[in-house]
């Protein structure tokens, strides 16, 4: 599989030009029984519009939720197909190709070719088609997907025929749904023939700055690299691709509640001999240090503590699919609860969210798409590798994100885990020496065999849900005593990255009865008893409550159309959490 090499931020400017690709595709499905990655047909070789059962699909979208049943349920390919005419002017620079996700498997071709293929359906990719184009012609755009999950995937999963007609049976290792399709926005870059292809910044709160960028093409003979701050005044200038200064006095980002979220610029030119511009890209940056000690996080030398909440990025009927107004309203509820952080559970989100992160100073977990780890091989092992030098080339100048998370609960206690580990937070390290790296990790503190690799030991407990159900009187003598046992055993930062209860909305008793919005506040209210006394004793860095919303899962016994612990509903209305959440969350300053 393809590694996402040096994914840069889609722009448009003086020399890039991008179109967007989102609109309604042609679609169609091949049979069920298709899994496996073996292509059944080859239909980017002929128009499928006039196929009996070609449709529509609108694009950003998951193809689950808009109506047919069996689309649903789908496991094996689809295939998206699409013309766009690409004038000859174009002829004169590059041009690629751009999904920002496509889940899980995806083939692309242009007219009869097959550009390239891709892993891993929640990180951008892109491919150089410039020469499968016809410049001056419609030119037929096909994107084949397969979703199935399988212990070659990941998620992992597991699919087979079921022996009743061509059903198949699927089941990822994970409750969230597994929508598919091209998730988010598609694209066609137009970029300079020469070009900036990668970019490193890593700015601390010590003034220093270090640069690097990596180039196609030589036909450039000067670079010019600027600085400026929120005011558009140049702090710093230079003339290399690649450095590092000292600025001095410079403002430093804040998580909200702790200061301003300060932004500056960074602008690199490529230059010709006559100091035309050949490519520019403008990227947004933060000056702030992320440090750890043996019990908390610190965030520019000062005790930061993690108060938020576990996501997903997923809504009615569009599943998945990146969506601004629903971005946007999931950001504004959260910035209402008070809250300051969150992970990226369980995959990484959209760039358009990463950027707004920068911008509202929220601060960021980000975790790969490594949920649920049954199995472990070397082929999963190489995968996941993939995933997370792909989710830290695309993640890591954005100054919100803290912490990196390289998987959600994999089997962390059997004793493959450790070699399976150990590797990959090497390589974390090695790609990212700024950032502290965790797992989510589901062992407990004498089981585990994960957490000592661990610069931040992040874990998911269900006292008064999944354990010990109805029973609010023991919670917070539960949670107290584990996340002690934790601290007696490892002096590093422990966060609890998951804890709640489900409360199908509007269902209401007293006394507080299980699946009631009243019994979801009593059983967060028994842990915060507990939290606070941990922090008090400096024995917990961060709390996260899972989680946000509600959202969609397959259909299980458990699940009542969906996970309902959110403390907001799927449509984001409060459930009564949420006002728990806020009051919790902003008490500190309402005291002020
Ligand atoms: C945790 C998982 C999360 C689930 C949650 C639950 O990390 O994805 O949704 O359990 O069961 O173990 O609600």
């Amino acid at each position: 599989f393809p590694l996402c090499n040096g994914i840069l931020p889609v722009q448009e400017n003086e020399a890039r030009e991008a179109r967007q690709l989102n609109d309604l595709w042609t679609f169609v499905r091949e049979p069920s029984n298709s899994i496996g990655y073996g292509l059944l047909h080859e239909w980017f070789r002929q128009d499928i519009s006039s196929f009996s059962n070609a449709t529509v699909m609108p694009v950003p979208s998951a193809f689950n939720d808009l109506q047919d049943n069996s689309l649903r349920d789908h496991v094996g390919w689809v295939w998206y197909q699409r013309t766009a005419f690409i004038p000859s002017r174009m002829s004169r620079g590059r041009t690629y190709i751009r999904l920002d996700s496509a889940n899980y498997y995806a083939k692309v071709y242009v007219n009869t070719i097959e550009a390239g293929s891709h892993f891993g359906g929640h990180l951008p990719f892109e491919f150089d088609i410039t020469q499968h184009i016809v410049f001056g012609n419609e030119n037929r755009i096909t994107v084949a997907i397969n979703n199935t999950l399988s212990l070659q995937s990941l998620p992992q999963g597991d699919s087979k025929a079921i022996g009743y007609e061509d059903h198949v049976y699927q089941r990822g290792f994970m409750d969230f749904f597994p929508y598919s399709g091209l998730l988010r926005p598609a694209r066609l870059l137009f970029l300079p023939k020469t070009h900036i292809s990668s970019q490193s910044i890593v700015a601390d709160a010590t003034g220093t700055l270090t640069f690097s960028h990596s180039v196609i093409g030589t036909g450039f003979s000067k670079v010019e690299v600027t600085v400026t701050d929120a005011d558009g005044e140049v702090e710093y200038t230079s003339d290399a691709l690649n450095g590092t200064t000292k600025i001095s006095k410079v403002e430093l980002w804040w998580p909200r509640n702790m200061g301003k979220a300060y932004l500056y610029t960074l602008t690199v030119r490529l230059l010709s001999d006559s100091s035309s511009p050949i490519d520019i890209i403008r990227t947004k940056f933060g000056f702030r240090s992320i440090t750890w000690d043996n019990s908390q996080i610190l965030w520019n030398g000062r005790p930061f503590h993690c108060q938020g909440f576990g996501m997903h990025e997923e809504y009615d009927i569009r599943g998945r699919a990146f969506d601004a107004v629903m971005m946007t309203r999931d950001l504004n509820l959260f910035e209402w609860t008070g809250a300051n952080c969150y992970r990226t559970s369980h995959y990484p989100y959209s760039e358009e969210r990463m950027a707004e992160n920068d911008r509202r100073g929220i601060a960021v977990i980000v975790e790969t798409a490594a949920v649920a780890i049954r199995h472990y091989s070397e082929e999963i092992q190489n995968l996941h590798m993939d995933f997370i030098r792909g989710t830290i080339e695309r993640d890591r100048n954005h100054p919100s994100v803290f912490m990196w998370s390289l998987a959600n609960e994999p089997s962390s206690s059997l004793k493959e885990a450790r070699p399976y580990f150990d590797p990959l937070v090497k390589l974390a390290k090695s790609l990212d020496p700024t950032r502290p790296i965790t797992v989510v990790i589901a062992g407990g503190p004498t089981t585990d065999v994960v957490a000592e690799l661990l610069d931040v030991i992040c874990f998911n407990r269900y006292y008064g849900w999944y354990s010990n159900i109805g029973q609010l009187f023991r919670i917070e003598d539960d949670i107290y005593k584990e996340i002690t046992a934790w601290n007696n055993k490892f002096s590093r930062p422990i966060i609890i990255s998951e804890y709640g209860a489900e409360a199908i909305p509007g269902m209401h008793r007293d006394p507080p009865f299980a699946f009631t919005e009243e019994y979801q506040v009593e059983v967060l209210k028994e842990h915060h008893k507990a939290f606070d006394r941990l922090r008090n004793e400096k024995k917990l860095a961060g709390e996260m409550v899972w989680v946000f919303a509600d959202f969609m899962t397959v259909q299980d016994t458990t699940r009542v159309v969906g996970n309902h612990k959110g403390v907001f509903t799927r449509q984001r209305e409060p459930k009564m959490a949420a006002h728990l959440m806020r009051q919790r969350y902003t008490e500190k300053k309402r005291r002020r």
